[in-house]
């Protein structure tokens, strides 16, 4: 079925044949009504669009599905309703025009629904978008001047990353803007950030010409680049592999894994959930539900999980550097950077994929083969006992449920790992690798305070990289609140009757019941925590409302002065946690829009966290959508250069008072040591820890 491979950027995208034959989807098994669009959808999608468009040539920005409204996917999935019909969204440009339309086509009814004009947005960069700057720029007489002018004459020597713009004024939005990084490659695989060039260049994207080309001048000078290599491929650094210190370590599953899928459904250890993929937010889990073995029943915990937005602000003020701000999920798309991945390299183990389904300029399917990992791994105890006296032992293996996609966003690499374990955890962890943003030091300059000089001459600056998890909590139900935890002493003085030996602490609650109120910042002193909460389910132990507690001690400050460009651009970044009201179609905390956004409040077609939190809705037993920044302030060390290591930061939601027991006490004890007069015919057959793989060492 796949008959081309082409590369677009670097990326595995495999296209499929061009075809004017509408396929039938009355015909079609039914789908899910989550599942990402189809080949077969995507090409009816674009063909509808294009017909209603008549004559106008059209470029299609992004062609997904339109998730059914959540009251009537929730009534189809509780049996209510009927089946949603399947929807399509795109954003579209009309070319040679400055329009920007946003269409919902029914594919039951094979018609445009809706034809919306948007102004004054800037849609995402795709690819194909940033496959421009390179080849635009390279031939360009004034870069190939600023190249000369250093010393540098072959021109197929020159590499350009293209990047968002950030904000320009120069040209507001009524040109999609690109801006390109230069950089110099000694060969066609040396380190192209061990030479960082001193200047950008401005694209427009459409137009497919240089703007600008801004040199950094050092007291009216230019910065001679550094030609000396740092390198990190075999062709380099072969030499320096030490095979043999390494015994290979293989994953053994000899059943087979745990976990079972139907389509897009995966059940794994008493976890039931939806794995769906878009081109902007990547993978998305919906539907999550949970078996409680204690109470015999199916209790829903997420409606909806996903990164809905990023920001690596850079913390360099000279000009152009404050550009640098890369919003990775608004400006290019977690979907369109995904890698396809590889067996064995990126995941372990029995491994089940799923592919990504996209769309082109030309509104053709586009396919990532491999895009979505979905494996387990075994994850060190979930309890254990030994009791002391008689050395009595209990213990239980954890496993994770891992489901995973890694992008590549230009210089960096980031894998985001989307985990569930036994006790009912979710946790969401980033690992950030790949390459260091560099840039060269004029002999005249330091690195510090606003970098570290990672090579002679290089230097890479200070950044931070913030990520926003949006998560549409379902506790035991729709209705949910939130409540602020905070770790305080009891108030009474020490002496005092209430706390005669001032040892007295507490957990203190405080309920935040509307969307401003919610805005909250982590607390370190007090080991701040939030608890989701469904006031009208009680824990009859507690006798409170059981909870999922959002665990979140990664939250770095957003370091932009207030008012700052980026400060309202990345607002999204500036809290820990937000919460808001349900809205349908209400996703991206830093705009639908974020190529070329101002941050403004009241912007008509492009609403951001903080146009929500203004209105300041009621989150108080209601449907509500918390947002959650984490990650991490980079100082660069010379231990990232000339390729980082892994780094990673994660954030974790765990039941709270939500089960009535430990929720792993189904899962069969490994080991057991017991008195042999248990009348238990599990604890009679002496189950042993090891499985076939687990041997004592030859050492
Ligand atoms: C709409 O189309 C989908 C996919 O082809 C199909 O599964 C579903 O049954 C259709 N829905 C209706 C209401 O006909
Ligand atoms: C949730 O609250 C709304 C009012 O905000 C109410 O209409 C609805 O019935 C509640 N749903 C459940 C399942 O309790
Ligand atoms: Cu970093």
């Amino acid at each position: 079925m796949i008959i081309d491979t082409s590369s677009i950027a670097g990326y595995a995208i495999f296209r499929e044949e061009p075809t004017d034959a509408v396929p039938d989807l009355s015909k079609s098994r039914s789908t899910h009504p989550l599942n990402q669009l189809s080949i077969e959808e995507i090409r009816a999608a674009s063909k509808i669009i294009r017909e209603y468009a008549g004559s106008k040539p059209l470029k299609f920005n992004c062609l997904t599905l339109r998730e059914p409204k959540k009251h009537e996917y929730v009534a189809f999935r509780d049996r209510r309703g009927p089946r949603p019909d399947r929807r399509a969204f795109a954003i579209i440009l009309e070319k040679g025009t400055p329009n920007i339309a946003e269409v919902i086509v029914n594919l039951n009814q094979s018609v445009v629904e809706d034809w919306k004009v948007v102004q004054d947005v800037g849609p995402i960069l795709t690819l194909e978008d940033l496959d421009v700057c390179e080849r635009v720029a390279r031939a360009d007489p004034r870069v190939i001047e600023a190249c000369r002018e250093i010393g540098i004459t072959d021109m197929s020597k020159v590499y350009i990353d293209a990047w968002a713009i950030g904000f320009d004024h120069r040209w507001g939005t009524e040109r999609r803007l690109q801006q390109g990084l230069v950089y110099y490659r000694n060969s066609e695989s040396d380190n192209q950030y061990a030479h960082p060039l001193d200047f950008t260049v401005i694209l427009d994207t459409e137009k497919e010409e240089v703007l600008a080309v801004d040199i950094r001048r050092v007291n009216g000078e230019r910065t001679a680049p550094s030609f000396e290599e740092h390198n990190y491929m075999p062709d380099y650094v072969g030499d320096s592999y030490e095979e043999n210190r390494l015994k290979p370590i293989d994953i053994v599953q000899p059943e087979g894994v745990s976990f079972r899928m139907r389509g897009s459904e995966l059940h794994w250890a008493g976890f039931k959930m939806h794995i769906g993929f878009n081109y902007r937010e990547g993978i998305v889990i919906s539907d999550v539900r949970l078996d409680d073995h204690h109470g015999q029943r199916v209790r829903k915990l997420f409606n909806r999980i996903s990164l809905a937005e990023m920001v690596v602000p850079y913390g360099n003020p000279d000009h152009p550097h404050q550009r640098k701000h890369a919003h990775d999920e608004g400006e290019y798309g977690m979907g369109l950077m995904t890698n396809s991945l590889k067996l064995g390299c990126d995941c372990k183990g029995a491994i089940h994929y799923l592919d990504a389904i996209m769309c082109t300029s030309s509104g053709e399917p586009a396919v990532v083969q491999n895009a979505i990992c979905i494996h387990e791994e075994d994850n060190g105890l979930v309890y254990k006992h030994t009791d002391y006296r008689d050395g009595t032992v209990i213990s239980a293996r954890d496993r994770k449920l891992i489901i995973s996609q890694i992008i590549t966003a230009a210089n960096y690499d980031y894998a985001f790992y989307h985990i569930f374990t036994l006790d009912g955890t979710y946790k969401l962890e980033v690992k950030l690798t790949g390459m260091l943003n560099t840039y060269c030091l004029h002999p005249s300059e330091t690195a510090a305070p606003y970098g570290t000089e990672v090579a002679p001459a290089i230097t890479a600056h200070n950044h931070q990289h913030i990520f926003s998890l949006r998560v549409d909590p379902e506790i035991d139900g729709p209705n949910n609140s939130i409540v602020q935890n905070d770790a305080v002493l009891t108030d009474a003085p020490l002496g005092s009757a209430e706390n005669l030996y001032g040892n007295g602490f507490y957990c203190k609650k405080t309920p935040l019941r509307t969307a401003k109120e919610a805005a909250a910042n982590y607390c370190y002193e007090t080991s701040r925590s939030w608890d989701i909460i469904n006031p009208s389910s009680i824990n009859p132990s507690t006798k409170k409302p059981v909870a999922y507690k959002i665990l979140n001690n990664n939250c770095p400050t957003l370091l932009a002065k207030p008012g700052s460009m980026l400060a309202k651009r990345a607002a999204f970044a500036r809290k820990s946690l937000w919460v808001v009201p349900y809205e349908d179609y209400q996703l991206f905390p830093a705009g639908d829009y974020v190529c070329q956004s101002t941050g403004e409040l009241g912007h008509p077609y492009n609403k951001t966290i903080a146009d929500w939190v203004a209105q300041d809705g009621s989150v108080e037993n209601t449907d509500i959508v918390c947002y959650i920044q984490f990650g991490l302030t980079h100082f660069p060390r010379t231990e990232d250069f000339p390729i980082m290591p892994a780094e990673p930061v994660s954030v974790m939601l765990r039941a709270s008072n939500f089960f009535v027991k430990n929720p792993a006490l189904w899962v069969p004890p490994t080991h057991i040591a017991v008195d042999k007069s248990s009348e238990n015919a599990f604890a009679q057959k002496q189950q042993v820890c090891c499985g076939k793989s687990d041997v004592p060492s030859k050492l």
